[in-house]
């Protein structure tokens, strides 16, 4: 082989050849672009990092070759990014199945003996309607598409090849990947020839031994295709759940290891076999299916699981209500085995719900063989059952009622469709607009409040709710205008929001918002940053009842002593709710309530906003509230001052207990590059994989871990709800391209230099980059265990040795105001929210995927194989811990990071003044290689390492104090 494709195939088993002709042929035949013109695109597509092999096609002559090879001399070739350990399939479109993906759809009609209309247009040759039934399936939802011509009077590898050309040809069905389905080989390796993109073969198995099914295999990984194993061996086809895992088990060992197939690249079809057909033995045949999925899905993790969905009801062809229940009903429980995909009739699923209950129990009890006469019962009862399919129709029923039980539905189940007909119908029989909002839509929001309150409702919903009414009310502004009737406000309270000066955190807070404003509060939301003085100037101006303050990092806890102080300054007396992720109800109580002579709350979640505004405005609840409150802060502040502190270790005695290590050349892991790197243009795509959904639950307030928490009974619905919502705008804003993610990474070297840690210009180690200062542990711990600073992990300048340490700064916030501001503009808060949850999201998994693409390339993380849960868990080499977190709780030290990276110009983050990074969803760390390097809290220090913190950093005493205090409880 020339020594050039054997470096190709080493480092790009699967290359990017792009050779195009000089253009578009003209009107003669020929070619009229110019060598320098296609070089010039070609520089740029290499460049981009696009290719492994670049030359001319038609119309090219050795000018253009000498043009191309001098434009893309020296670029770097095209590599992988990151491997997904998933199967990604494409037909013009990529597949991609994640654990989390919903079932994907496999369509069964393109399939001579599936469909006898299918059979008869390809058997007349009317290719042309034939491929209307692959668009049919297209357009009922497959996302994979089955292709068989087995039939015994075909010439089967001509008519797929002729069918495969033709559906090549049409993009709106091409875009699906395509199953090549035969059970003979050479029919699909017909198939396998025609296929653009990644496809499967559907299928092979042991059934002829071991040595044909891996001569196949190998054929088809060749070819780059995905493959269905069946559950057959040289005794034939498993029937039994043991026999189906122990095939499975073979096969997908077979393949692994002798075949080269990753196992995300398997597809497991454990035979689902027809039940209902009066035979005893095949009674099971659908339970011995599900639990054979379940625990195929242990025995072989990685692979995915299909079927052909439509086999378990061929008992009752003919009966097409039935069958399509059986399917629905097989599928429902199959999915919750684990089912990843199955061959279906696409669009012709019925849904589990909507399955009559009498039908649903009869075709159940056969399919999990609940009872001895459960065949005969579900004939008998199918006798009764015929007509059309089973209808997916919609509940609409609730639209019969009077408008205000139409309103009140809409409002609880938060349905937009109809609001403004039923808002104007209400308007008119009520003659005044006022009169619809205190009326009927308080009513409706009175429910929503009381079944939030009952814990029969979630964050989620009220806020989907509040979308319906904020509707409502924008259609009702304009008569509102006219009768002059909007300054008598009906309101129960005014109450002024704000995220303090210095930080950009407002989830929380918006969802306070809504939630209050769904309660008949007037909300004057001042938005993010906002300085004290705008607050009480507002707070004012429009006669406010409460102020609420939100905040995420902890400098926001001492801007907030600064608001309570200013209000105290400027005699108000009006209560002050404290909210916020650092924000604590000890904060509050210590810190804050002593500043200020009015009522200082503190609220610990959004559910809890309304309770404690309503007894803040009720003439009646109030003064008791205001007491209790102010009792139980008194308790927390004696308590606080009484409380015994440990002794701390004093701070020479703490650095002489640092993490000592015997430090060598070996230990060392130098990066691949030294210097900052930018990165733009990543397609949100390759993120989605490294998103921990967890958290975005939480910004919900739902607690509990994904993906449990959608099986949550305390929640029903309203997790999955919530979730598929989820799925769906983050799948609009990664198409639609409505934020980017930007990025910049650097290598340096580095030493440390007590618990500081110098960056190098360059490994001479002359002249100093920039210099990191940490903090060091100074609470007692059992002898011999080191008291830890993040700079222990970086070789010391006296070691002689030469140690590395990188920097990040991630966003996945570029273009989310725009959006949100749409959002908001639609009055839709529900979606506004969700796009920032998910743009967190986005940020999180960005720093996820880099961090694993840092220990790529830094070296020492080559050889790890992490699983996704294992990235989640965080379990590899090397931490990326960030100012403001427990290791290094000084947020001043990003201001470092930046001054490194160039992190505003490269990847267009701020630093506001409390170092808070804008856009909110950013990430940004430092990176430490130290096999041993690990997170930990530094927790309390002592006054003698805070003297000289404010030495080593150049800043008076009293300075870093004010950035330190909201973190550490230090010696008083
Ligand atoms: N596993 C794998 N591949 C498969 C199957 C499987 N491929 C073929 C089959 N089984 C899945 N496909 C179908 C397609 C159609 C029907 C059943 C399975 C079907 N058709 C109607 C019938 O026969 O009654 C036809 C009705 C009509 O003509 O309109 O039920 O298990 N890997």
């Amino acid at each position: 082989m020339e020594p050039f494709l054997e470096e190709l195939q080493r480092t790009a088993p699967l290359p990017i050849v792009c050779y195009p002709n000089a253009g578009l042929p003209n009107a003669f035949g020929g070619y009229d672009e110019k060598p320098g013109a296609m070089a010039a695109t070609l520089h740029q597509y290499a460049t981009e990092g696009w290719l492994n092999v670049a030359g001319g096609c038609c119309g090219t002559t050795p000018e253009f070759i000498e043009a191309i090879a001098e434009a893309v001399r020296g670029l770097p070739p095209h590599r992988p990014v990151v491997p997904t350990p998933f199967l990604q399939l494409s037909g013009l479109e990529p597949l991609t199945v994640r654990p989390d993906s919903n079932f994907i759809v496999i369509g069964e009609r393109t399939n001579v003996t599936g469909s006898k209309r299918f059979a008869r247009l390809v058997a007349s040759g009317k290719l042309e309607d034939a491929l209307g039934v692959a668009r049919d399936q297209v357009d009922g939802g497959a996302n994979i598409l089955d292709v068989n011509m087995d039939e015994g009077l075909l010439d089967s590898e001509r008519a797929m090849t002729t069918f495969l050309r033709l559906i090549g040809s049409e993009p709106d069905i091409a875009k699906l990947p395509i199953m090549v389905d035969s059970s003979r080989w050479s029919v699909l390796e017909a198939g396998l020839k025609c296929l653009q993109g990644k496809g499967v073969v559907n299928s092979i198995s042991l059934k002829e031994g071991e040595e044909a099914f891996l001569e196949h295999a190998r054929t088809i990984r060749r070819y780059g295709a995905a493959v269905v194993v069946m559950a057959f061996d040289e005794a034939g086809q498993a029937v039994t759940v043991d026999r189906k895992v122990e095939i499975a088990r073979r096969a997908c060992d077979l393949l692994t290891r002798k075949a080269g197939f990753p196992p995300h690249d398997i597809i497991v079809d454990p035979n689902i076999l027809t039940v209902g057909t009066g035979i005893d033995e095949h009674d099971d045949y659908a339970l011995a299916y599900i639990e054979a999925v379940r625990r195929i899905k242990e025995a072989c993790p990685g692979v995915s699981i299909s079927g052909g969905v439509s086999n378990v009801s061929f008992a009752f062809r003919g009966n097409e209500p039935v069958r399509e229940a059986m399917h629905a009903a097989f599928l429902y429980h199959a999915i919750r085995a684990g089912l990843d995909m199955g061959i279906v009739n696409a669009g012709q699923l019925a849904v589990y719900d909507d399955i009559p209950a009498d039908l649903l129990e009869h075709v159940e009890d056969v399919l999990l063989h609940r009872r001895p006469d459960a065949t005969e019962r579900l004939v008998a009862f199918s006798a009764g059952v015929s007509g059309g399919p089973v209808e997916r129709a919609r509940d609409e029923a609730w639209r019969a009622g009077p408008v205000e039980r139409r309103l009140e539905h809409a409002l609880v189940h938060g349905i937009v469709d109809f609001i403004e007909a039923d808002t104007e119908e209400a308007r008119k029989r009520y003659g005044r607009p006022l009169a619809v909002i205190e009326g009927p839509l308080m009513a409706g929001m009175n429910v929503v409040g009381e079944l939030f309150g009952a814990g029969k409702m979630f964050l989620p919903q009220v806020v989907k709710s509040a979308r319906v009414m904020k509707r409502a009310v924008a259609y009702l502004q304009p008569y509102l205008a006219a009768e002059k009737a909007a300054g008598a406000a009906s309101a129960r309270g005014t109450v002024v929001l704000a995220t303090v000066k210095g930080d950009v955190h407002d989830i929380g807070k918006n969802i306070v918002g809504v939630v209050l404003a769904c309660n008949n509060y007037e909300i004057v939301d001042l938005g993010v940053m906002t300085p004290a003085d705008t607050i009480l100037r507002e707070a004012k101006a429009r006669n406010a009842d409460i102020i609420g303050l939100s905040g995420l990092i902890t400098p926001s806890l001492d801007e907030m002593v600064h608001v309570a102080q200013e209000m105290r300054r400027q005699g108000l007396t009006l209560p002050l709710l404290i909210g916020g992720a650092t924000t604590s109800k000890k904060h509050t109580a210590v810190k804050i309530a002593p500043e200020y002579p009015g009522p200082v709350v503190h609220v610990v979640d959004a559910s809890r906003a309304v309770d404690c505004v309503t007894s803040l405005t009720s003439p009646a609840l109030r003064a008791p509230f205001v007491t209790a409150n102010a009792a139980e802060q008194a308790a927390v502040r004696g308590a606080f001052a009484t409380r015994e502190t440990a002794p701390l270790v004093p701070f020479a005695a703490a650095r002489a207990r640092h993490a000592a290590f015997a430090w060598t050349e070996e230990l060392i892991a130098r990066p691949g590059f030294l210097g900052a790197r930018r990165l733009t243009g990543l397609p949100l795509e390759e993120l989605l994989p490294y998103i921990d959904w967890t958290p975005f639950f939480h910004a919900w307030e739902m607690k509990g871990t994904y993906p449990k928490i959608l099986e949550h009974a305390a929640y029903g619905k309203a997790a999955r709800d919530l979730f598929e919502h989820a799925k769906v705008l983050l799948a609009r804003m990664v198409d639609r391209k409505q934020v980017h993610a930007f990025g910049v990474y650097g290598f340096f070297p580095a030493s440390s230099d007590g618990d500081d840690v110098i960056v190098w210009e360059n490994e001479t180690r002359e002249r100093e980059r920039a210099r990191l200062h940490f903090l060091r542990q100074q609470s007692a711990k059992a002898d011999g265990e080191p008291l830890l600073s993040l700079a222990d992990f970086v070789a010391p300048r006296e070691s002689g040795l030469v140690d590395f340490i990188g920097a990040f700064a991630v966003t996945a916030g570029i273009g989310l105001e725009a959006l949100v501001h749409r959002f908001e503009a639609e009055h839709d808060d529900y979606d506004a929210i969700m796009a920032k949850a998910l743009s967190d999201r986005l940020a999180e998994a960005f720093a996820e995927l880099l961090h694993y693409r840092v220990r790529v390339e830094w070296g020492y993380g080559r050889d790890e194989r992490p699983s996704l849960d294992d990235l989640l868990h965080e379990r590899y080499r090397g931490i990326r811990p960030a100012p403001g977190y427990p290791a290094c709780p000084d947020h001043t030290e990003k201001a470092t990071l930046w001054a490194m990276l160039d992190a505003e110009s490269a990847a267009s983050i701020r630093l506001t003044e409390s170092f808070a990074m804008h856009p909110a969803a950013s990430v940004s760390g430092i990176y430490l290689a130290h096999p041993e390097a690990r997170y930990f809290s530094v927790g309390r220090v002592g006054r003698d390492q805070i003297a000289d913190y404010a030495r080593r950093k150049g800043m008076p005493v009293g300075e870093v104090e004010r950035w330190l205090r909201p973190n550490l409880a230090y010696e008083p």
